[in-house]
């Protein structure tokens, strides 16, 4: 891992914690995991947030995927976080980046009239989208996303989440100290669930937490990270 965290990530976890966003404690995910640490992107709902969030974002996709072969078209945001995150994020590559790409999200309710269909803002369909999603464990939530946008008919090249929780798939009964080579990183399996050279990639990583807990002298709370790790991290 590397070991100093970007002045924006710090920014970002300062500001996370300020708010109640990322806490320490005992935590269980959806997974069924019980975990030290919970991050709850909801709350990270200030304009000042939104910016520097925004920001990392575009900046993350520009880095990530300028130098691929075909540019991507529509940034999608699952609801409900999901959809704030790729409308800020769209607004900063165009007033920032000169780049302007559409921006979709889906509705959590059917509706039967008017424009109809799941998905609202640009079309999907023939186009090549990058997901932009809260937080990743076993990658149940980004799953779901891509299915969305596959079943209108776009093509998902890459994903960004606010944060990796860097564990591997499954479910609780996971244990990479049990399973160990076996058992294979969340991330690589989203990248072969997409195919052709599609990327995950993250602004901010569980290892980024440890480092600001290190940094603070918080060595429990560093060393409940570290046990969890062992038990649900990815390995390499
Ligand atoms: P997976 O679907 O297992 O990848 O878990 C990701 C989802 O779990 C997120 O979309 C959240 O709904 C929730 N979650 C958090 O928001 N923050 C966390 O720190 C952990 C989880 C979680 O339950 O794993």
């Amino acid at each position: 891992p590397s070991n100093q965290l970007a002045p924006y990530q710090k920014e970002l976890l300062e500001q996370a914690e300020a708010v109640g966003a990322l806490k320490f404690g005992e935590f269980v995910l959806k997974s069924g995991r019980i975990s030290p640490y919970f991050f709850n992107a909801g709350l990270m709902s200030t304009g000042a947030i939104l910016n520097t969030i925004a920001n990392a974002y575009a900046s993350t996709i520009v880095s990530t995927f300028s130098s691929s072969p075909r540019p991507i078209d529509v940034l999608f945001g699952p609801a409900y976080k999901g959809i704030s995150l790729a409308a800020c994020t769209a607004l900063v590559l165009a007033s920032s980046h000169a780049q302007s790409l559409g921006f979709a999200y889906d509705r959590k309710e059917v509706k039967d009239h008017g424009e109809g269909g799941r998905l609202v803002g640009v079309p999907v369909s023939g186009q090549r989208v990058v997901i932009l999603d809260d937080v990743m464990t076993a990658g149940t939530a980004v799953r779901g996303a891509v299915g969305m946008v596959r079943a209108e008919g776009g093509k998902v090249v890459g994903v960004v989440q606010l944060l990796d929780r860097e564990e591997v798939g499954g479910g609780k009964d996971v244990d990479v100290r049990v399973d160990g080579e076996k058992v294979r990183s969340t991330v690589d399996d989203v990248e072969e669930f997409l195919g052709e050279g599609a990327r995950v990639v993250s602004v901010l990583k569980m290892r980024d937490l440890m480092l600001y807990l290190e940094e603070r002298g918080k060595t429990e709370d560093l060393e409940k990270m570290r046990e969890y790790r062992a038990r649900y991290g990815r390995r390499d």
